[in-house]
Formats: structure tokens, C-alpha cells, sequence
């Protein structure tokens, strides 16, 4: 298992959060995803087997936040 920190731009409320770690969640290969409005990021915890960080990336900006590389 690993852990990755993303840093996203562009939340503004708890629904944002919600719908961030709902897309997340959605990877079979995410164990844990803990989105924080204060912090603007999340934390992943993953299996690298199952899912990549370019993946989570993609699907945060899909949900239309930014995300800082
Ligand atoms: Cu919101």
C-alpha cells in the first residue's frame, strides 16, 4: 500500500470535498482518500498495483478542480 498527497485548487464548500473523494473512492485500487477543504489536498491511500496517481489527477479534474502539480 502507498500513500500520495495531491494538492487541488478550487474547492469551496464540503460538497466539493464530497464529490472529490467520491471519485476517488471509485478506484477499485483506492483504499482510503481523505479530502481537506482547509489544506486543499488529498490524502490516498492506495494500492500502485491497481491505480495510478496520473489516474487520480485526471479524475479531480474531471470533477472540475485543479489540480497543482
Ligand atoms: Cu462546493
Amino acid at each position: 500500500m502507498q500513500t500520495t498527497t495531491i494538492k487541488i485548487k478550487g474547492m469551496t464548500c464540503m460538497g466539493c470535498v464530497n464529490s472529490a473523494e467520491k471519485v476517488l473512492e471509485k478506484f477499485t485500487g483506492v483504499i482510503s482518500a481523505e479530502v481537506s477543504l482547509d489544506q486543499e489536498q488529498a490524502v490516498i491511500q492506495y494500492n500502485a498495483a491497481k491505480s495510478s496517481i496520473a489516474q487520480f489527477k485526471q479524475a479531480i479534474r474531471d470533477a472540475g478542480f485543479d489540480v497543482i502539480d
